[in-house]
């Protein structure tokens, strides 16, 4: 009965948010990066492609791209590629920390403002703005991929 009793303790600790499909601690938790931006507030679009190349690398371009504190950018991202890509904007030890929870729940979607996955051919975009200036990252999360080069980084400069 005791063991009963400890087992059930141990599966209700046991990850529900992973279980879920969710993000471990992402949720409700101010990002770093910034908060999703008012489109009205646009002043800035930037034209990010993502695809695969003949020698096997996977990438986007451009890979770096520089924005000023405060700004709400418009990044416009289009899979130019034959496989599912996914845009995930962060702070570094965030997008490793999620990197891993991908590998092990491969398929997992994405809910999060601050990421798009899309299928081969199509386009979209993530209305962001910059509250911290610092260097971020971006990168695509599913397995493999962010080995294959797709990674890029974001420098917020101060006013
Ligand atoms: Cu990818």
């Amino acid at each position: 009965m005791k063991n009963y009793v400890l087992a059930l303790a141990i599966a209700a600790l046991a990850t529900p948010a992973l279980a879920s499909g969710n993000h471990a601690g992402g949720h409700g938790e101010k990002m770093a990066v910034g908060d999703p931006g008012d489109k009205a507030k646009v002043t800035q679009t930037i034209r990010v492609t993502m695809k695969e190349t003949d020698d096997g690398k996977m990438l986007f371009q451009p890979a770096v791209f520089k924005v000023r504190k405060d700004q709400t950018v418009k990044i416009s991202i289009k899979n130019a590629g034959q496989s599912d890509h996914e845009f995930v904007l962060d702070r570094e030890d965030k997008i490793m920390e999620h990197k891993k929870v991908m590998e092990n729940f491969p398929e997992m979607e994405h809910a999060d403002p601050n990421s798009i996955r899309l299928a081969a051919g199509e386009s979209g975009e993530i209305i962001w703005t910059f509250t911290t200036d610092g260097e971020f990252k971006f990168a695509c999360l599913i397995p493999g991929h962010f080995e294959a080069g797709m990674h890029g980084d974001v420098t917020v400069a101060a006013k």
